[in-house]
């Protein structure tokens, strides 16, 4: 098999919100083409890798990413091909060299991405190796946690709801990726029953999860214990819960403001006041508790509940080595979220996966509430063997799509398949 790449072609498409977006086709000399697109986020941490948008307000509010895809087929397309596809950290970095800049920003983390990804995709196909199996290797047989989020609030709701932005179930009991998808289906359902029989509206978010407007950021929770409740299962045993308050979004000036509470809290408060919801409620993980630059509210979240739950960064460690680094160094947190598109390579995205697994940290892959179909990141989450994924409500298609391809990757391994339960996380989960 000759696994040159012949070309790469960028195209502009749109994701779940309507937005431009890139996605990219390579062809290998063998062949074989294969396509990958990228996701875009709405809570963005300020240390992303760029993402490259014309700013023409003429076209798409200016959110359209033709230079992004002038970018791919221009000069990145020059410069890899000819390389061997099955060489992804060779043609990494050199779209990292190429570029220059040290956040993405002369093409843009979308425009390398799309690449990267393609690229991947297409050396998998040359091998005759299904993506997990390619980046994983043999080894690559244990089924992720799905983290899904059936609450939506904050900016995914255009903060109409919860301040807080995303309430995950977790349904770490189960036997499978098959039962707990089936276990998550039924608990969205379940809570949309109760919503309704509360007098609430049951419209969803960016991420497919209901977005009523509640009094306070702990409500959601009891709909949501009711709802697990409600179709025979067990809160804690089979079901736990995960939040991502992304609170990068909500502080201003030292502080966080909690407007359907009313409330400004100090990071301290904040603390205390997870403490008291992670008493209250099976919490497995809690991702973004404080904010992006809130490095000295971080150690002492770590230093109260760090022992117990696992407390993911999104924000503050953007999927980067150098500020997950730090973290490790410094003990704020003991895991990293990680997407893809916050550092703009797959080369880079494995070393941090790579970085945070060494320190006994987790790490959780995630979504983008601005998604398209493409399931890149559940092939991905078994071949790095993280244990949980989060990727949105089980409804809607860009965020069911890699839910079922976890559930087809499973149906491939058949009896080798092995799934993470209970042991997904970087802290056990407590009796309930
Ligand atoms: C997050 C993500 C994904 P966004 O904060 O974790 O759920 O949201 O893509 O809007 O940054
Ligand atoms: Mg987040």
């Amino acid at each position: 098999m000759d696994t040159r790449i012949k070309t790469v072609l960028a195209r502009q498409i749109l994701d779940s919100r309507g937005n431009p977006t890139i996605e990219v086709e390579c062809s290998l000399q063998c062949g074989v083409t294969a396509r990958a697109a990228v996701p875009s986020g709405a809570s963005t941490g300020s240390h992303e890798a760029v993402e490259l948008r014309d700013g023409d307000k003429q076209h798409f509010s200016g959110k359209g990413v033709l230079k992004a895809v002038a970018n791919v087929n221009g000069p990145i397309a020059a410069e890899v091909s000819g390389m061997n596809a099955i060489h992804q950290s060779a043609i990494d970095e050199a779209m990292i060299r190429l570029d220059g800049t040290p956040n993405k920003a002369k093409f843009g983390a979308n425009a390398i991405l799309a690449v990267s990804l393609a690229v991947a995709r297409a050396a998998a196909m040359a091998s005759d190796l299904p993506l997990f199996h390619y980046l994983g290797g043999a080894n690559a047989t244990r089924l992720p946690v799905p983290m899904m989020n059936i609450l939506n609030g904050g900016i995914h709701a255009n903060w109409q709801g919860a301040d807080f932005q995303e309430y995950m179930i977790v349904p770490y009991g189960a036997n499978d990726v098959r039962q707990a998808v089936e276990w998550g289906a039924e608990v969205y359902h379940a809570l949309k029953s109760v919503l309704k029989a509360e007098g609430h509206r049951v419209g969803v978010g960016d991420e497919g999860g209901f977005a009523p407007e509640v009094g306070s950021n702990e409500e959601p929770l009891e709909y949501i214990m009711r709802a697990i409740t409600d179709v025979g299962l067990n809160p804690g045993k089979d079901v736990g819960v995960a939040l991502d308050p992304a609170s990068t979004e909500f502080f201003k000036d030292g502080k966080y403001l909690l407007r359907t509470e009313n409330r400004e809290l100090t990071s301290e408060e904040m603390v205390k006041y997870h403490a008291v919801l992670a008493d209250r409620y099976p919490y497995v993980v809690l991702e973004d508790g404080l904010a992006e630059d809130d490095w000295n509210g971080w150690k002492i979240l770590n230093e109260h509940l760090g022992a117990t739950i696992e407390l993911v960064g999104d924000d503050i460690f953007v999927t980067n080595v150098e500020r997950i680094a730090r973290g490790i160094r410094e003990n704020i947190a003991n895991g990293v979220l990680i997407k893809l598109n916050q550092i703009g390579t797959l080369s880079e995205t494995m070393a941090a996966v790579r970085m945070a697994r060494l320190a006994e940290w987790g790490a959780m892959v995630s979504h983008r509430s601005g998604e398209t179909v493409d399931s890149f990141i559940a092939d991905m989450t078994v071949a790095l063997d993280t244990g949980h994924l989060k990727t949105g409500a089980p409804a809607r298609g860009e965020r069911v799509e890699k839910y079922n391809q976890l559930m087809r990757i499973e149906e491939q391994l058949g009896g080798t398949a092995t799934f993470a339960g209970k042991k997904a996380f970087s802290r056990p989960v407590r009796p309930f």
